[in-house]
């Protein structure tokens, strides 16, 4: 018996019966749950009930970026807390939440000025892809109703995310909840013409013509936006190639479609740069966010839009509402909180900068993983990067579970989806740990063999 299985097998001190977990093999955490209890998180470390550390490979789910239990964010709620801590988000305002979408809308691309609050990447998605179906409307151009995702995306899990998504996993429970006339772009990833590629690959700009395509089957006059991740994160860090964006953003403009880049992972630092959209140099029209936005200290996310597209609405009767959509916390006071002290840090720390630091050091450290046993793809860039794992006959999934194992023994928190390994660390973290996570993989996959 390994040391989870036997750690497990004492009788755990919570009852874990009652809790459907999100996105969980329940059953499995349930009988192994040795060293999967977190009791405390200070800086790029947790501490497991059992009291063993844990480095925190991918800040939280790619959002605690400045690392747990930030002072100055600790400071700021509290203080928050303390002088309003609701205040009702419809025709009613708070300034700080105002002053919020201002240095959003100074912090994004020129042009992208406005910006909505919602709750999660989930609702800032639903969010861009109404204000996109209804922008169209008010415009006269109602008949542009269809929205393109892409394969492998991954779009939260409301009724409009996974339709545009492209994990199938995702969406084959709900075949008839899909939205109508979705359709989607093939993905970028191809083992064959571009494996332990580094930052963004050579190969595969000509994919983006498939909107072209897609165009041409359907009519313009019925596309209403295009939504991509810049860099696809959930799927494992799937990286554009040279010049693909700027061939999207050509063939929507060209179109009148509104392309949409969901910046749920790569805005506020992860690509080394305020959002995707910077480091790529290409300018959708919106940009859903979360995550980031605030260190995941409270749930926020939100869409920043181009001018014109608000001013869009900006008609009828002054009297009525404009756009019937909103959350009851959209722009939830705590939250505004967070995200200021978050941007305050990410401004005055150069927090960008030390990201780019660390780049190359992180690249450096999971390409020295090439070679090791069945694996199959490398892939990085800014603090992201993903290893592919050829999967354990006939039990896809497994390996990575058991790399996953493998690196709570080693003090490192992996994350895993599929046979892929994903590491985004915290931007505070050192080149030392960076070097210290790759090595614990490497002993996790030399462990972990495809054929035992
Ligand atoms: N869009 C993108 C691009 C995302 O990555 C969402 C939307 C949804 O956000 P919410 O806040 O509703 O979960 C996400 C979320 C992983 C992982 O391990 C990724 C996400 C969430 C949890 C785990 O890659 N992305
Ligand atoms: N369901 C009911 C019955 C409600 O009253 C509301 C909000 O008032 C909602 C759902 C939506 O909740 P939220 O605004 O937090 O998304």
């Amino acid at each position: 018996m390994n040391e989870i299985a036997a750690k497990s097998t004492q009788r755990a001190a919570t009852n874990l019966d009652s809790y459907w977990m999100p996105f969980s093999h329940n059953r499995y955490f349930k009988q192994h749950p040795a060293y999967r209890l977190l009791a405390s998180a200070h800086g790029a470390y947790y501490t497991t009930v059992e009291g063993r550390k844990l480095f925190d490979c991918l800040s939280g789910l790619w959002c605690v970026n400045l690392g747990h239990g930030h002072p100055r964010i600790a400071a700021a709620l509290q203080k928050q807390f303390a002088t309003i801590d609701y205040s009702p988000a419809f025709q009613m305002g708070y300034p700080e939440t105002f002053r919020l979408a201002e240095r959003l809308a100074a912090m994004a691309p020129a042009g992208l000025e406005r910006v909505f609050f919602v709750n999660s990447g989930s609702e800032a998605v639903d969010t861009a892809l109404k204000i996109a179906l209804a922008y169209h409307r008010v415009r006269g151009e109602g008949a542009r109703v269809r929205l393109i995702g892409r394969e492998r995306g991954y779009h939260g899990v409301g009724f409009g995310g996974i339709s545009v998504g492209g994990i199938p996993a995702n969406r084959k429970m709900f075949p008839s909840a899909q939205l109508v006339g979705v359709d989607h772009l093939p993905h970028t990833l191809d083992y064959r013409e571009m494996a332990f590629s580094r930052g963004q690959p050579k190969w595969g700009a000509h994919l983006a013509d498939e909107l072209a395509r897609l165009v041409a089957l359907h009519d313009a006059s019925t596309i209403a936006a295009v939504i991509v991740e810049p860099v696809q994160g959930s799927a494992g860090v799937i990286v554009p190639p040279v010049g693909y964006l700027e061939r999207l953003r050509e063939l929507c403009t060209r179109h009148g479609i509104l392309l949409i880049f969901d910046e749920v992972i790569t805005g506020f630092g992860r690509m080394g740069a305020a959002f995707g959209a910077d480091r790529f140099g290409v300018v959708p029209d919106m940009i859903a966010f979360a995550k980031g936005v605030n260190n995941a200290a409270v749930p926020l996310g939100g869409v920043i839009v181009r001018k014109d597209i608000h001013d869009a609405f900006m008609n009828g009767p002054e009297h009525a509402v404009e756009f019937c959509h909103g959350y009851t916390y959209s722009g939830h006071p705590m939250a505004i909180a967070a995200a200021h002290a978050t941007l305050d840090v990410l401004e005055q720390e150069g927090m960008f900068a030390r990201v780019r630091s660390l780049e190359p050091a992180l690249e450096a450290a999971m390409h020295s993983l090439r070679g090791e046993p069945g694996v199959l793809d490398i892939r990085n860039i800014g603090l992201a990067a993903a290893v592919d794992l050829e999967p354990i006959a006939g039990s896809p999934g497994l390996r990575a579970v058991k790399v996953f194992e493998h690196g709570l023994g080693e003090g490192q928190l992996f994350r895993f989806t599929g046979d892929t390994i994903a590491v985004g660390p915290p931007f505070i973290s050192t080149g030392e740990e960076l070097a210290r996570m790759a090595e614990a993989l490497r002993q996790a996959i030399r462990a972990v063999r495809v054929t035992p």
